[in-house]
């Protein structure tokens, strides 16, 4: 996780202060608790078109959002509080750029570069994997959004990150479901498979987790993860893998480099 001396960041285009989702975090901020969760939920519902979720009943018949929020005693769950949480955004006059962390980011060809995903197959479903160019990605609703990358090693700078939801790609491709049953986690992996993340697929749907293609106004570059990135601003910067190559939507809690290495496994702020 050192940093890459020869490495000099692009110059920062000039950008309006204040945006919509700094408002929207505002008045989410100022909300009741219970308000804030069933807003959430409305918000989350409305965002990226992914109803569909909704639509899909896990095994008794409850669609597991739902059942996720109503868990603790039939009342709303602390934890998904947590995850509906929002980051705070900024104006993208803060954006600033640093680079940290090369591993997974060896000799690599863009051209030949595609995305691999392993759709969700429950226990006696087959295995499907869909490949995905960087125009397939660039074609979902384009998202605009300024929040903190913050490090374990106790850093944190603004990033102006653009890029598709994850909810969207999801709400497009449901390849997080199958047979009315949803993956519990997500693993991404870099092509090389030297670098790898777990996400609770609750973290991967958050609204503000982006599949993230440009950084400070710039396509991203190699160090920063070209041709696509994970963005997770509940998460600490370990968690936004770059460059990915594969996901894969599984039940089992798939395996994450920095958790080998003593780190927790949620890495959540
Ligand atoms: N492939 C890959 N992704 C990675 C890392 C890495 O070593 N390899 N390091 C992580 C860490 S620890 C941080 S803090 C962020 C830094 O992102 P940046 O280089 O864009 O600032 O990338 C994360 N993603
Ligand atoms: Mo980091």
């Amino acid at each position: 996780m050192e940093n890459n001396p020869d490495y000099s960041a692009p110059p920062l285009p000039a950008s309006p202060a204040g945006e919509p989702a700094a408002a929207v975090a505002q008045r989410a901020a100022s909300r009741s608790r219970r308000a804030f969760i069933v807003g959430g939920l409305a918000a989350l519902a409305g965002v990226g078109g992914w109803r569909w979720l909704l639509t899909r009943p896990d095994a008794d018949g409850t669609p597991w959002p739902f059942r996720r929020v109503l868990d603790a005693n039939g009342r709303l769950s602390q934890a998904y509080f947590r995850e509906t949480r929002l980051a705070p955004t900024f104006p993208k006059s803060k954006a600033t750029t640093r680079q940290n962390g090369n591993v997974g980011l060896g000799s690599f060809d863009p051209a030949a570069w595609r995305l691999q995903v392993q759709g969700y197959a429950p226990p006696g479903a087959p295995a499907r994997t869909q490949e995905f160019t960087l125009a397939d990605i660039q074609a979902l609703p384009r998202v605009d959004m300024t929040t903190e990358l913050k490090c374990i090693e106790g850093w944190s700078i603004v990033v102006n990150w653009v890029g598709a939801r994850f909810s969207d790609f999801l709400a497009k491709y449901p390849l997080a479901t199958a047979n009315g049953h949803s993956a519990r986690y997500v693993s991404l992996v870099t092509p090389d498979e030297e670098y790898y993340v777990g996400l609770d697929l609750s973290n991967a749907i958050h609204p503000q987790t982006l599949l993230c293609y440009e950084m400070n106004g710039r396509p991203l570059d190699g160090p920063h993860g070209a041709p696509l990135r994970l963005v997770t601003p509940l998460k600490y910067g370990i968690k936004h893998l770059k460059r990915i190559g594969t996901i894969a939507f599984v039940d089992e809690r798939p395996a994450d480099y920095w958790a080998e290495l003593g780190y927790d496994w949620d890495s959540g702020h």
